[in-house]
């Protein structure tokens, strides 16, 4: 049944259905009941595999293609007719020649299968940060996650009315063709099309295609940031309550941080942690004159590998139950297994593949990338302020990066410009959450190189022109939990001991403790990290503190030529940035 007859959306569709040629069209309501039919019958199509109802209730498992495991970059396009509206960074294609292809791999591709109609709504539904999709897909994986990942449901065309203000995305898994396969993006027609994938990061087009690379473009025309951020709130002892939001390169430990647990010396005294959002932030001023953030999602679609007792028990515990699991092992018992769950690899189990394994032989059980995909309202952390439609204020911004040597633990930028120059330096080493090479050093900036959908050096100007506009800006940070020492291990302990940065960081922002000026930019007093109950020296904490001379001379020069890549587009101010920095480390001993 039609749930709207808003024409936009059934004009679309009736094209849509015309094109693709599906054997019948459900239009999803968002009810538990449509989603249980559909789940029954995903289990008899062996779409999805039901896991132990006891173990791990209303759980299931997904196997995707296993050519189909990640992120494609080299195959996501942003389709603007302006050849320069994508940027050095993005692949770009003209809309005509991109339709054409899609148009060619689209006809008849629902031959045979079911087309869904998804409404969904990221951000709470009718708030003002609230932006509307409709996504078709002929995957119920799809359908599946989406009902956790958004607020999905038929409200959305409610709040639509007669508008057209709706991003229209078309998924197809076509014949999961890798040479076949395009995550396109419309911005000038409010469009994504996404062909021969099934994997979440290229066709739940809530995500990054709608939630960050469509976002960002919107942004820049309402003034608003759509960033690659989690949010986090922090209690304090004193009962003061406070927002920061970060930005770290997939796989990073992004969603680890945005459920810290505080180690009990700090839950003694009264922190406590909780979460507002792990991937995605979207950022606007308010009256205030502070930056304000929602989170737009409604789920955590997470990585599992590593995902255990001490990195995050919280995502541990929500995802026992309603949990959509992809990639991982299969135990005899029905239940999953991943690497760095335990030390106890299950025997008598299949691999990520569905082959039966064998943990000795050396192969991983688990794809490196494999998911979970649980609802946000599992989540034990969960900051009472997740629904609420205003969001939350931010004090602090951290960028992030994984970097075995260059980067200190922690600095904080002399100023706005100062920090966007900062978030445009960010770079790490790769994981497996895109596909291709690991371990490589890539420059990330802000997080946002796969994500942002027009010419970063615009983005930059747009920061730059946001941070203008706040009166009371927050404050930026650059943190670094991944350095090594010398014969490899990690210097610093990370995970719930983050807190002791975090709790720096807020103190800065409201001028609770002074810094030392370093050529990065402030960097804490060695006594102001509190140490407490840590196996770390002053020495070891001066070291994580440093910045090599040499190292950074190199930095600088990558940076550099990272920037000539963007031409006139640079904004001055952070060419500016680059030669104080510059400056800067020709002093340094
Ligand atoms: C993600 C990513 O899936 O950043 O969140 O790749
Ligand atoms: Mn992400």
């Amino acid at each position: 049944m039609e749930l709207t007859d808003n024409r936009f959306v059934t004009e679309w569709i009736n094209e849509v259905i015309a094109m693709t040629q599906p054997d019948e069209t459900v239009w999803i309501d968002g009810s538990e009941e449509q989603l249980a039919k559909l789940r029954l019958e995903a289990v008899k199509t062996g779409e999805i595999i039901k896991l132990n109802e006891k173990e791990l209730p209303g759980c299931f498992l997904h196997r995707s293609d296993p050519r189909d495991v990640a992120r494609v970059e080299e195959r996501t396009f942003i389709c603007t007719k302006d050849p320069s509206g994508a940027g050095p960074t993005n692949n770009r294609m003209a809309p005509e020649e991109m339709y054409g292809k899609l148009r060619d791999i689209c006809t008849g591709a629902m031959r045979g299968r079911t087309m869904y109609v998804i409404p969904y709504s990221l951000g709470v539904i009718g708030s003002e940060f609230a932006k509307y999709g409709i996504e078709l897909t002929d995957s119920v994986y799809v359908v599946l996650s989406m009902a956790i990942m958004t607020h999905m449901g038929k409200e959305v065309y409610k709040a639509l009315g007669s508008g057209s203000d709706f991003i229209k995305g078309l998924h197809t898994k076509a014949k999961l063709d890798p040479e076949q396969r395009y995550i396109a993006h419309f911005p000038e027609d409010k469009t994504i099309i996404s062909v021969n994938s099934a994997y979440g990061g290229n066709v739940l087009l809530g995500k990054k295609c709608f939630a960050l690379r469509m976002a960002s473009v919107s942004g820049r025309d309402e003034n608003r940031l759509a960033e690659h951020m989690l949010i986090l709130e922090v209690e304090d002892p004193k009962g003061r309550v406070r927002y920061l939001s970060a930005a770290f390169p997939s796989a990073c430990g992004k969603t680890n941080l945005a459920m810290l647990v505080p180690p009990e010396i700090y839950r003694d005294k009264g922190w406590k942690i909780r979460c507002v959002g792990d991937d995605i932030a979207w950022l606007k001023p308010g009256e205030d004159g502070r930056l304000w953030a929602v989170n737009p999602e409604n789920g955590f679609f997470g990585v599992l590998p590593g995902t255990n007792e001490r990195s995050n028990p919280n995502a541990l515990a929500a995802i026992k139950k309603n949990t959509l699991y992809t990639n991982v092992v299969l135990t005899k018992e029905n239940t999953v297994w991943w690497e760095r769950l335990d030390g106890n690899p299950p025997r008598g189990a299949v691999n990520w593949k569905g082959e039966p394994w064998d943990p000795d032989d050396g192969s991983s059980g688990a794809h490196p990338n494999s998911r979970f995909t649980t609802p946000a309202v599992n989540c034990p952390c969960l900051s009472r302020e997740y629904f609420n439609p205003v969001g939350v204020p931010i004090s602090a911004i951290v960028f992030g990066g994984r970097r075995t040597k260059t980067a200190p633990l922690v600095y904080q930028s002399r100023d706005w410009t100062h920090g966007v120059f900062a978030g445009s330096i960010m770079a790490s080493e790769t994981t497996a959450a895109a596909a291709g090479a690991v371990g490589v050093v890539r420059r990330d900036p802000m997080a946002m190189l796969p994500f942002c959908g027009y010419d970063m050096g615009d983005y930059w100007r747009h920061w730059l022109n946001m941070g203008a506009g706040l009166e009371k800006a927050p404050k930026i940070f650059s943190v670094n939990w991944f350095r090594k020492n010398d014969d490899g291990s990690f210097i610093w302990p990370g995970f719930g001991e983050n807190i002791r940065v975090l709790e720096w960081i807020l103190a800065r922002c409201f001028d609770e403790v002074e810094a030392d000026i370093s050529p990065l930019g402030f960097i804490p007093k060695v006594s102001d990290i509190n140490t407490d109950g840590l196996d770390i020296s002053p020495e070891a904490l001066e070291r994580l503190l440093s910045a090599d001379k040499s190292l950074w001379e190199s930095e600088c020069g990558e940076i550099r030529e990272f920037y000539s890549k963007f031409g006139g587009k640079l904004p001055e101010e952070l060419l500016r940035q680059l030669e104080i920095l510059e400056n800067n480390v020709g002093t340094m001993e």
